[in-house]
């Protein structure tokens, strides 16, 4: 039996990714393997424009993708920036494994992951390049509070479906734990532009003495106020998972009061007991929890700050 392993993950399409990571979890597999398993089934989803093969390009209409890995033990890696790779979480695994480095950026990623035999592929899809022309018609950066939320309910009404950047956060059945988090960043960014999400600390922390968190929401914010370490950090003085990601949302809002109302900031934590708990700025923010109980489950976060 898989004991107290468990996966949790960002937003309602979590539970694909959670499920994804089941796979390996409920098997006696490792919690790297289990956060890899999941952020690679959300890169391959062909209906989230922000994560993966089908998320949306920067201004200048190219596709980057960011990713990181960290397992408990510290060891971590990232590449931000990469274009034309499938799998970005899964470079970010061999930087980690691979090489004496955490983190590669842009043509240096990409160089690193056709040497390791990953292979180049144009992901940028046709509704995606559509959605960029679309956009070029006014050409303004205005990240809305929840933004697929707002555009899916639009053209499928009554489908409520969230799909924003994968935060996967396991606890395995020896107690190890690991995360992941992968997006195609922030829609309409500048070229070069790096969020949170492969930035070890900002979008992503994880230590087996405490626990794990991630973010999801404007990138900024969390390198700003280095987020997911700061939410380790507050576990590891005794916060549950919940407080520690109230705590964190409440100093980012103290940071910035004024454009804390228009920006979302997402925490998602997990400490060592198995324990998680949540915290957004705004309404709108879901995960979805694993534990091998009786099936894949969404929780619905009240936001509040
Ligand atoms: C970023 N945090 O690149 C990511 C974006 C995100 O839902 O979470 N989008 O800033």
């Amino acid at each position: 039996g898989a004991g107290a392993a468990r996966v949790v993950s960002t937003w309602d399409f979590g539970v694909g990714a959670n499920a994804a990571a089941w796979g390996v979890l409920g098997a006696g597999g490792t919690a790297l393997e289990a956060v890899e398993a999941g952020a690679r089934w959300a890169e391959a989803d062909l209906c989230n424009p922000t994560v993966g093969r089908c998320g949306n390009p920067d201004r200048d209409g190219v596709l980057t993708l960011d990713a990181s890995i960290m397992d408990g033990d510290g060891r971590c890696g990232a590449v931000a920036a990469l274009e034309d790779i499938a799998h970005p979480v899964s470079v970010a695994r061999a930087v980690m494994e691979k090489t004496p480095h955490v983190m590669l950026v842009g043509d240096g990623a990409q160089q690193f992951a056709l040497e390791q035999g990953f292979e180049k592929t144009p992901l940028l899809t046709d509704g995606a390049r559509e959605a960029w022309h679309e956009w070029r018609r006014e050409s303004r950066y205005e990240p809305k509070i929840n933004v697929e939320r707002d555009r899916i309910q639009r053209s499928r009404p009554g489908d409520s479906h969230d799909h924003d950047t994968l935060g996967i956060l396991a606890l395995d059945a020896q107690g190890r734990l690991a995360g992941a988090c992968t997006t195609s960043g922030m829609a309409w960014k500048l070229h070069g532009r790096v969020g949170d999400s492969p930035i070890v600390g900002a979008g992503l922390y994880v230590d087996n003495e405490v626990g794990a968190a991630t973010a999801s929401g404007v990138g900024e914010e969390m390198i700003r106020n280095a987020a997911s370490f700061l939410v380790v950090e507050l576990m590891r003085q005794g916060r549950s998972p919940m407080d520690a990601c109230r705590e964190a949302i409440d100093r980012v809002v103290r940071k910035r009061p004024e454009a804390s109302r228009r920006l979302q900031v997402c925490f998602l934590a997990l400490n060592r007991d198995g324990e998680v708990g949540a915290f957004a700025l705004h309404e709108g923010f879901v995960y979805a929890l694993h534990d091998g109980g009786a099936g894949p489950h969404e929780r619905l976060h009240d936001a509040g700050a």
